[in-house]
């Protein structure tokens, strides 16, 4: 089989948004589980899969600037982490007025487990100067970007993806930042950024850089189109702030929207995650009037994992419910009734409605 009938045949059990590049939701009934398994997991990519030749270069304002491949980064302590990524655009449709972007639904985001080398280990071995303020990361992936046309002012005829992150969050131990090699216990596929990436817990999906070619330490602060461009939140009446980590939110997963259950004790299941701490609070609302009833939320199984969450529910009266589900943060970050609005439509973690049918 070739290339693109690899990719086909890995592609068609998701919901697609975008042929090509490739981006596509997972299927809400995914999303259900701890982990979502590989091939149902969401994709999002700026650019076409592109062609790696198998090495990771460390450069930049270092001392011993090296070259490493998979063998290199498997050699080292291998790490295993479990975590929920979120595009930064999920949800960005139910935003009016409609921001421009890709048009996502509600589910651009997956769980996976993934494994592989801690990122400050390798930036130690490389050991940064003293002058080194940013870590920038280049995937393999560039080409033409397909502009708005209120954006056409800016040249997109050649971009690459890259992002950034400060040499502090880089080397603090706590943070956790991967270059995996292995997602869900396989070697990555094309679509999730084979052979290595970045996963950065906590932030949503756009820090997690796949196709991972270049990992330069910078004197500057990072300037570029997927950081300080895309990626803004571009807010009508205060300053942009840079898109970091996940919103708070809560998702009802069991009943399905617009299922039909029988009437008596019913058992409402969800997930909640955010990536500014442990989820410590879930309510549900009944009426679609803001009657908050608390939730039972289970205690994270690791740390930058979605949450599991349940309610009795007596649904006892035939007809038409609206259920909501609502979480709070250890941060005391909650969901707001309606988007936070942004020009680019990013970090919709508003209140869901699921529709259910009582019988
Ligand atoms: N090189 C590269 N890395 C990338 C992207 C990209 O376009 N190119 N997209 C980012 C975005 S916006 C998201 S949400 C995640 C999605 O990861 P996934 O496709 O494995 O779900 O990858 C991130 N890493
Ligand atoms: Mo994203």
């Amino acid at each position: 089989m070739t290339l693109a009938d690899d990719l086909q045949q890995a592609r068609a059990p998701l919901t697609m948004i975008h042929g090509e590049p490739f981006n596509a939701e997972a299927p809400p009934e995914a999303l259900t589980g701890d982990i979502t398994p590989t091939e149902l997991h969401y994709v999002r990519s700026n650019f076409p899969v592109p062609v790696h030749d198998g090495t990771l270069e460390v450069g930049g304002a270092v001392e011993l600037p090296r070259t490493l491949t998979i063998d290199d980064l498997r050699a080292m302590a291998p790490v295993e982490r479990v975590v929920t990524m979120e595009c930064a655009g999920n949800g960005r449709l139910a935003m009016r007025p409609l921001p421009i972007g890709e048009p996502w639904g509600d589910y651009a985001v997956s769980t996976a487990r993934w494994t592989g080398a801690l990122l400050h280990q390798v930036l130690e071995q490389a050991k940064p100067t003293a002058e080194g303020v940013e870590v920038r990361f280049t995937g393999a992936d560039h080409g033409s970007y397909l502009l708005h046309p209120v954006l056409k002012n800016i040249d997109a005829s050649d971009l690459t993806f890259e992002r950034s992150l400060t040499l502090a969050d880089v080397t603090d131990p706590d943070a956790e930042i991967l270059i995996a090699y292995e997602m869900n216990g396989e070697a990555l596929n094309p679509d999730h950024g084979a052979p290595f990436r970045l996963i950065v817990p906590h932030w949503y999906g756009v820090a997690s850089v796949k196709w991972l070619k270049h990992i330069d330490v910078l004197t500057e602060p990072y300037v570029g189109e997927f950081e300080t461009g895309h990626y803004m939140y571009q807010w009508a009446d205060r300053p942009p702030e840079r898109v970091t980590r996940m919103r708070v939110r809560a998702r009802i997963t069991d009943p399905a929207r617009g299922g039909i259950i029988p009437a008596g004790t019913y058992t409402v299941r969800g997930k909640a995650w955010s990536g500014t701490g442990p989820v410590t609070q879930v309510q549900v609302s009944l009426t679609g009037e803001g009657d908050w009833h608390a939730a039972e939320v289970e205690p994270p199984k690791g740390p930058y994992q979605w949450q599991d969450w349940s309610f009795e529910w007596q649904a006892t009266e035939a007809g038409r419910h609206t259920l909501r589900a609502r979480a709070t943060d250890a941060a005391g970050n909650v969901q707001p009734e309606v988007p936070p609005w942004n020009h680019l439509g990013y970090g919709n973690n508003a209140i869901e409605v699921t529709y259910v049918d009582v019988r």
